[in-house]
């Protein structure tokens, strides 16, 4: 496989649809194009222009009408790829799309790897790295605010914020490395205090700042795991009914009804959420549900936001002990007392002294009440979580971000630390891993096997 040779993929979702489009890029792509299109009229010899729509048809080899189509030609380098690129415009049926691109391969294209397109954006310089990732962020977005970081990601936020650091750290670096390689032409008074902790001591606060805003970027583009537990019958499963509006989940008045976990997706307050509702926990011999209850509790152990639900007619039971000790310290948790149209034998205070630290709402999840009171606490726990609404919203969304920041954050920090005891040539040698380091994130320092994985995250088409 060459990085510069024609390839092409479907590029559009596969299924029935209005329109779906066949793209060809690279050296080849004008020519494939032309064999397999046949514009309706006659063209001159201007044909195909660049950027330019032509009606017509796609012909098998032996003449026969695949599909009646629409044909761009767009000429390099004003392409998403920065090489000749076709696009072609079909009836998006599973099989024209397949006989169309078959024909394209058949014409002597190769069929693209996940990603391939963009990963020649950036290849061929149009985009880096960070600017390629935030491609497929934005696809995958959850939430409008996901949605807004990739955006501002993709018109080099994050590269431009990435760049000023790494500008920082190369003056410093500089300037450690003239005291190492003229050591005479350098005032020994010189401090090393003066000269480089201002500019590293910025670089560690511009640091801080993108890795405090990773948690939140990452939950609001990933979605928030939530898990509805609690003790069977607590009213776990309309509870998600009522928060999705929709009868998603079998409510009945057998205790034990829910066996297998069911999830679904809800935006509460701008964050997005992955509900989960569990099996109710509780000691049970029947084999069947001790598979749910396990389920119920790897929910428990992966969520990031616990919705603990409670009966308010019964009163506290040993089962509500039980499953309050799954709560680990530090994960977000919210209890519901249900039922409140019920007798209540559960008071709020009762339930804050046991379980302190939580906040507590009501709700009757069959007649619709303190709903959003509970979509107000998740909203504000989770602003306290991840670190609430700044004015700004953080500009890093991936964990891979996030780790290569924590580094270079902890490399100058260590430098900061270090700075008149070290020896000149350890402090240089940290600066330098931190710089590279961050060249990782718009992909100036990048490796072949870096590049395939996080290329390889993407969807075929791209
Ligand atoms: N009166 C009243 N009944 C409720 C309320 N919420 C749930 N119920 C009833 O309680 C029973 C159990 O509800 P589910 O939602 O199935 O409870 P669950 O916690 O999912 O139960 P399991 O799946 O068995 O663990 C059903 O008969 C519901 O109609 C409520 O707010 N008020
Ligand atoms: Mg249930």
């Amino acid at each position: 496989m060459s990085d510069f040779d024609t390839i092409a993929a479907i590029s559009t979702p596969i299924g029935e649809g209005g329109i779906g489009i066949v793209r060809i890029s690279g050296p080849e792509a004008f020519a494939i194009g032309k064999k397999v299109f046949t514009p309706r009229r006659q063209e001159g010899p201007g044909y195909p222009r660049s950027h330019y729509l032509y009606y017509g048809h796609v012909l098998s080899a032996e003449g026969e009408v695949i599909d009646e189509v629409l044909a761009a030609f767009m000429k390099a380098p004003r392409t998403y790829t920065r090489e000749d690129i076709v696009e072609i415009n079909c009836h998006s049926g599973v099989l024209t799309l397949r006989k169309v691109l078959n024909r394209v391969l058949e014409a002597g294209a190769r069929l693209a790897q996940p990603g391939e397109f963009t990963r020649r954006a950036f290849l061929n310089g149009r985009i880096d790295l960070s600017q390629a990732e935030s491609i497929m962020r934005i696809i995958r977005a959850r939430s409008e605010e996901a949605l807004r970081i990739g955006l501002s990601n993709l018109q080099g936020r994050l590269s431009r914020e990435i760049g000023t650091i790494r500008e920082k750290i190369l003056t410093a670096l500089s300037r450690i490395e003239a005291r190492l390689d003229f050591p005479e032409d350098v005032d020994d008074e010189l401090d090393l205090e003066r000269e480089v902790k201002p500019e590293l001591a910025e670089v560690a606060a511009m640091l801080s700042r993108l890795a405090a805003g990773a948690g939140r970027g990452h939950a609001l583009q990933e979605g928030i795991y939530t898990a509805i537990i609690g003790k069977p019958n607590a009213g776990k499963s309309s509870l998600l009914n009522a928060l999705l509006r929709e009868e998603r989940a079998i409510v009945h008045e057998i205790p034990g009804t829910t066996r297998d976990l069911l999830e679904g997706y809800l935006t509460v307050k701008g964050y997005p959420l992955c509900l989960a509702d569990t099996a109710g926990i509780h000691r049970t011999d029947d084999p069947v549900e001790q598979k749910g209850i396990a389920r119920a509790k790897a929910a428990v152990e992966r969520a990031r936001l616990l919705i603990l639900v409670l009966d308010g007619s019964t009163g506290w039971s040993r089962e509500d002990e039980e499953v309050a000790e799954l709560i680990r310290p530090g994960q977000a948790v919210v209890i519901v007392i249900n039922k409140i149209d019920l007798p209540q034998r559960l008071k709020p205070e009762e339930v804050r002294a046991r379980l302190p630290g939580h906040p507590v709402v009501c709700t009757s999840a069959v007649h619709n009440l303190g709903l959003d009171q509970l979509e107000e606490a998740i909203g504000s726990l989770l602003d306290e979580k991840l670190g609430g609404r700044e004015a700004e919203s953080p500009a890093m969304v991936s964990l891979r971000h996030a780790g290569i920041v924590q580094e270079a954050l902890a490399l100058v920090q260590s430098v900061l630390e270090a700075l008149s005891r070290q020896p000149l040539e350890l402090l240089s040698m940290d600066l330098k891993e931190a710089w590279l380091k961050l060249g990782e994130i718009t992909g100036e320092t990048v490796s072949e096997e870096l590049l395939d994985r996080i290329f390889s995250e993407f969807c075929i088409g791209k």
